[in-house]
């Protein structure tokens, strides 16, 4: 009996901390309360319109909940066992039957129904407000492959899951998609203004979602996902990434600023220009770290919308046409080089060779092979005829590649 009653109370004190525990942690997130019951709204017209789908399925769900729930628990009381009754042996009711067939197959229909109507609000996008961003004339506002607002105009902006942040990418004037404006983790848009989105990954997949402006989309590599908003609201809304996608899911947060036109106008010339002075930056410190100079002066990969760095120092030699002659006068035949990715031994290593030798000395070596001797090399093997058959300029090229190519 003692240990018994021990037993209850150890099971009634473990329930209440348990309760506790949930109550505590409910009051210190309330971000997991937000619109308790129901999609969040007000944000977004198909967010709107989700928002009221759900009611209504919930509301006919809660008619039906408390009908059955009501009937069960009426029969329990009512007929529940008392000494000396007998329960009745009822079988099959024809009627009933199909009472609860058809009123079942009829609520269905209804839900089908109204889902059908409200989902055309919630999928297709609507043209954007008077007040919003003019999207009605311009090449960067082309509409986009899946559904278009009825006059096929939208702000289309690309969102890009990564572990672990988001990149959105807007458009701009030009139809060269490697030099448009991007920022990361905070989308900016203007208010009133039907802003579509191609939602895409660029490793694992993640999940769009802003709770206030609509849906949830899956952000899946290779495949490109579509949704829309309208903001009619300023201000900033929050989401974060619906996917768990590694170790910093938790930490890929997701944000709207909704602005006014003007202001969004101005934010994209202020973020283009952030961009612009970033690269320019970086090509410098690339300019300043780079050895050898060869790497500096190849085309620019997406990264960088600057010009290559080597125009912005007018003296720096032409290496690009240097290395060029070098593989053209069949100089990789016999050395190994490098820069030029060359590694022949049948005349003295230049990466070694050359190394900290100078231009004159260079020119010399080639115009002039039999002059010097390199030491364990014999004499004549090397081509004597460079400084005729070469042009002044590819000379000079080379001879500048080279000087670029073994500096110390
Ligand atoms: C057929 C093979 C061959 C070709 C082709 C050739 N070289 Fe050579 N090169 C040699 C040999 C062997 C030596 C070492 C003997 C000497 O110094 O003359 C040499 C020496 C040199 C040296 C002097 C290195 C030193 O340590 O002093 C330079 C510089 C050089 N070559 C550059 C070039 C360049 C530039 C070209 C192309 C335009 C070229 N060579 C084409 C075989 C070749
Ligand atoms: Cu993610």
């Amino acid at each position: 009996m003692g240990s018994d009653r021990r037993h209850t109370s150890r099971r009634r004190l473990l329930t209440s901390l348990l309760l506790g525990a949930l109550a505590v942690s409910l009051v210190v997130a309330p971000g997991a309360f937000a619109d308790a019951l129901t999609p969040e709204s007000g944000g977004s017209p198909n967010a709107d319109s989700i928002d009221t789908l759900y009611k209504i399925v919930l509301a006919v769900a809660a008619v039906i909940f408390v009908g059955v729930e009501g009937a069960l628990i009426y029969s329990l009381v009512k007929f529940r066992a008392r000494k000396g009754r007998v329960a009745a042996q009822i079988h099959g009711n024809t009627n009933l039957e199909i009472g609860w067939t058809v009123g079942a197959a009829v609520i269905l229909v209804i839900l089908a129904t109204v889902t059908f109507i409200k989902l055309d609000s919630i999928k297709n996008p609507i043209d954007s407000r008077p007040g919003g961003l003019n999207t009605a004339s311009g090449a960067q506002f082309a509409s986009v492959d899946q559904p278009t607002p009825p006059k096929g105009k939208a702000l289309n902006i690309d969102v890009n899951g990564q572990q672990y942040l988001w990149r959105f990418t807007y458009p701009d004037k030009d139809t060269n998609a490697q030099n448009n404006p991007y920022s990361y983790e905070e989308m900016v848009v203007p208010i009133n203004t039907t802003v579509t989105l191609d939602i895409r990954s660029q490793d694992v997949a993640h999940s769009w979602w802003i709770p206030k402006l609509g849906g949830k989309f899956d952000a899946i590599p290779g495949y490109t996902n579509k949704t829309w908003f309208q903001a009619r609201k300023l201000g900033i809304y929050r989401g974060q990434c619906a996917e768990l996608c590694g170790r910093g899911h938790a930490n890929m947060f997701a944000s709207v600023r909704v602005v006014t036109v003007p202001q969004y106008q101005a934010w994209i010339v202020a973020q283009t220009e952030r961009i612009t002075a970033a690269n320019k930056a970086a090509a410098a410190d690339r300019d300043k770290y780079a050895v050898p100079a060869p790497t500096a002066s190849q085309p620019s990969t997406g990264t960088s919308t600057t010009p290559a760095p080597s125009t912005t120092t007018p003296a720096a030699p032409n290496t690009d046409a240097g290395k060029a002659v070098f593989a053209s006068a069949g100089c990789g035949a016999c050395h190994t080089l490098k820069a030029a990715g060359s590694t022949a031994k049948i005349g003295p290593d230049l990466d070694q060779a050359l190394s900290g030798k100078d231009a004159a000395f260079i020119n010399t070596s080639i115009v002039n092979p039999n002059a010097e001797i390199a030491p364990g090399f014999t004499k004549g093997v090397m081509p004597p005829n460079f400084g005729q058959t070469l042009s002044k300029t590819q000379l000079k090229d080379l001879v500048d590649f080279l000087v670029a190519a073994t500096k110390k």
